[in-house]
Order: C-alpha cells, then structure tokens, then sequence
C-alpha cells in the first residue's frame, strides 16, 4: 500500500512535472547539437546529411564527383572518414541505397606499399573486401585506389583504379558531428 503521509509529496511531484514538461518548446522548435558521446537507439534523431544503416551513420554523395583525395578531405570536412568497410554484412546493407550507374570511392590504397591495400583510416589491410573478377590489376600501372563501380554481373564491387578519376564518395562515422532533434 501507498503511505498516507506521501500522498501530498506525490501530488505536489506531478504537478512540478506537469509544469515542467508544458514549458518544453513545441515540436516545430529545432535544436543544432553538437553530439559527443553517440546517440540513443531510442532518439529519435535527424542526422541528415548522414543516414544510420545498421551501426553507422553514412554519407552518400549522389551528385558531385571528385577524385580520391579530394573525397577524402570532403569526408574529413564533414567530421568522417572515407567508408571503411568492416564486414559482408555492412557491405550487403549500403548495397541497397548505392546506384549501380555510379561509381564510389573508398578508403583503400596502395599509394604506401604497392601490391597491399590498406585503408587510409585504420592504417592496416582492410578487414573485408568484395573485389570484382581480375580486381585489382593495377591497368596501365596507375590503379592505386579503390571504388566500387559495376562491371559485372550488374552488382557493385571493388576495382583499383586511378586516383585522380572522378567519382561520388561514401563516408562513415560512428558519430555524425552534429544532429538536428526536436524537443
Ligand atoms: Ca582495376
């Protein structure tokens, strides 16, 4: 049973609360945050430009097209880094939100060690790769970094190629560096 004695302390609780909550702005008022320490599963968030597939936060640019290196600083630009890609699973999941027309670089080169790709944001040989059939086969001895671009089969895999081609970009982060959420 509730204690006589507390039900004044819990009548005068509610009523702070209720005071409390009807001071919040309406839905309509957004707040710019910048987020240090990761977001809820249960926020619900906009962290447009970058969109959540599974752990991650993505940016998928669709329009402008740059070579490697200027994708790189666009990625670091937007507080990412050039997508990593960690396992199949991850791979299969950005597959569907990826056009099969485009191309996409990646974090991985050779420009360090001819013959061993490494990714530019672990510093170490990558822990997945999908390369397409006779990938990578450095043509013309300039393929130096990696895209996914469709050559076969109609589905996006892994080619070297080189850097300074033009293509859309993926970038990756744990964290966007900044959400907009309505409180
Ligand atoms: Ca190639």
């Amino acid at each position: 049973m509730f204690p006589k004695e507390l039900w004044l302390v819990y009548y005068i609780l509610i009523h702070i609360t209720v005071l409390h909550i009807s001071a919040v702005p309406n839905n309509n008022d957004q707040i710019l945050v910048r987020w240090q320490n990761g977001i809820a599963d249960d926020f619900n968030a906009d962290t447009k430009p970058f969109k959540k597939i599974l752990d991650n936060y993505y940016y998928i640019e669709e329009d402008t097209t740059l070579n490697w290196f200027a994708a790189l600083h666009k990625c670091h630009e937007l507080g990412a880094e050039l997508i990593s890609y960690e396992n199949e699973n991850e791979y299969d999941a950005l597959l569907n939100h990826l056009s099969k027309t485009k191309c996409y670089w990646i974090d991985l080169t050779n420009l360090s060690k001819e013959g061993g790709y490494q990714s530019i944001t672990t510093g170490y040989p990558p822990s997945f790769t999908k390369w397409d059939v006779g990938e990578p086969n450095n043509k013309f001895g300039d393929e130096n970094c990696a895209q996914l671009i469709t050559y076969v089969w109609g589905i996006l895999k892994m080619n070297d190629n080189n850097c300074y081609d033009l293509c859309q970009f993926i970038c990756k982060t744990k964290y966007p560096l900044q959400i907009n959420f309505v409180v």
